[in-house]
């Protein structure tokens, strides 16, 4: 039998985010975010749906905790809201928005479960956006620096696992060039590359606000959702261009954080686009982290080509295995394990958590309310697999957090589409455990994939 274990020490994680599954957006002094907004223009969410109920997880969070010691996890990946705690993005502080992670917080160590928390999972205080133009400007990287300032002088004390920002390109790129995502907006190239450069700044200056606030040793890193390359088939010609893929495709947002700076091949590519950027801001940007979150779903085959960039990408047929999210998401477990050997590679034995890897699924209920989301466990399995194979080499895995706990608010799909391994009843709010919820935590307990 195969055994694909993992190391006892490993962590094992599910992940949320705020405005995906709090709710409560109205109470207790929060200030409006910029998706609130961009929920209310009419045909942006599916069903014009809003974040106003959510999973109510800002009233369920204990039974939340419960849920997740039910499923065996040893840690819990949220991410606070930006609005709870600075209602306009800056100056007074909402102590009941503070407060209410005091109390999550507190359930969790109680339940030993270890909170990883994500400072910003993209609703930026609406007020930001107003003042200052939300991520066009600088302003905000260094508002956004001020904020993670005040979560670890609140929190430090308890949380020693810190992520900055949570996947860059989907409040910059898919927000102001593409209109997908908060707030939306058709920008110029500049104004786009401009905006993604100051959230690098942003998580740089962060990474030293927080240790310089931290009241006791803490872990620092960012989270990306980066373009994760893997060898069609293994020969040696085709694993040196999946390793020249992993660099050309993730020049933007990864490599800045590692080197310092940005690639000519980066700047060259932008031309007269790039963004404005002093040696300092770079400085800050290569701020060596302690880990790096990788939320990874999908990626893409990869061979050799006897062209200038000596790699091509070979395009996936109609009829591959992909998700319901269509043809983004091809199914491709091997990304897995090649990403981690590129990332050592390219940026040495740094930790990596996978702090997302999940499916959406047309999931149903059975006559007795069961959910058996086979397609789901056989995702998660495949995966996992190519992780213990990357751990048992060595490569430097800490941890692999599930996305979703629960299915909620799947931003522009609102809530037609279910990432969790546990189903919400919008009706009820009840939660049920589905098959896959029940694997997961037989893994847990197991230490391998079964
Ligand atoms: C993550 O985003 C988020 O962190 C999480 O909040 C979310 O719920 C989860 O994944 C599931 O979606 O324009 O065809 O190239 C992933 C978001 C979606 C970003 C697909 C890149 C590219 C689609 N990604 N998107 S396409």
């Amino acid at each position: 039998m195969f055994d694909y274990t993992f190391p006892k020490d490993f962590v094992w994680g599910a992940a949320t985010a705020a405005f995906q599954v709090e709710g409560a957006t109205d109470e207790d002094g929060r200030g409006k975010s910029t998706w609130d907004t961009f929920c209310e223009r009419s045909g942006k969410v599916v069903d014009n749906a809003s974040g106003r109920m959510a999973c109510d997880h800002y009233h369920r969070y204990k039974e939340d905790v419960a849920l997740l010691k039910s499923l065996n996890v040893n840690a819990y990946r949220f991410s606070i809201a930006w609005p709870r705690i600075l209602p306009t993005g800056e100056g007074e502080v909402n102590r009941k928005g503070v407060e209410f992670y005091d109390r999550l917080i507190d359930e969790l160590l109680k339940a030993n479960i270890t909170p990883y928390i994500t400072l910003f999972h993209w609703d930026l205080p609406q007020a930001l956006e107003d003042t200052y133009g939300g991520w066009r400007s600088k302003e905000v990287s260094k508002r956004f620096a001020d904020y993670a300032a005040v979560c670890a002088q609140k929190y430090s004390d308890r949380v020693k696992n810190w992520m900055t920002i949570n996947e860059i390109m989907c409040f910059t790129i898919m927000a102001y060039r593409d209109d997908r995502h908060a707030p939306g907006g058709h920008e110029s190239p500049k104004v786009v590359n401009q905006s993604v450069h100051n959230a690098l700044y942003g998580h740089g200056l962060a990474v030293n606000a927080l240790r310089s606030n931290a009241k006791s040793r803490i872990m620092v890193g960012l989270v990306e959702n980066l373009a994760a390359p893997w060898p069609v088939y293994r020969t040696e010609a085709n694993d040196i261009a999946a390793s020249k893929a992993f660099a050309a495709l993730n020049l933007q947002r990864l490599f800045p954080i590692f080197e310092g700076t940005y690639r000519e091949a980066f700047i060259k590519q932008c031309g007269a686009d790039a963004p404005d950027f002093t040696p300092e801001e770079m400085k800050i940007i290569g701020t060596p982290t302690d880990l790096i979150g990788y939320n990874i779903y999908t990626g893409s085959a990869v061979r050799h080509a006897d062209n200038d960039a000596g790699f091509e990408v070979v395009a996936f047929p109609n009829d591959f295995p992909r998700t319901v999210m269509g043809d983004w998401w091809a199914i491709t477990p091997r990304a897995m394990y090649h990403t981690l050997r590129h990332t050592k590679e390219h940026f040495g034995d740094i930790s990596v958590f996978i702090t997302e890897n999940g499916m959406a699924a047309n999931d149903s209920e059975t006559a007795n309310g069961e959910v058996l989301d086979v397609g789901r466990v056989e995702y998660l399995r495949m995966h996992l697999e190519e992780l213990s194979k990357a751990v048992n080499e060595g490569l430097n895995l800490r941890g692999y957090f599930v996305w979703s706990l629960m299915d909620n608010f799947e931003w522009s799909f609102g809530y037609s589409r279910r990432f969790g391994i546990v189903r919400v009843n919008y009706e009820t709010m009840k939660r049920t455990p589905k098959l896959s919820a029940k694997f997961y935590a037989d893994v847990i307990r197991e230490c391998r994939v079964l």
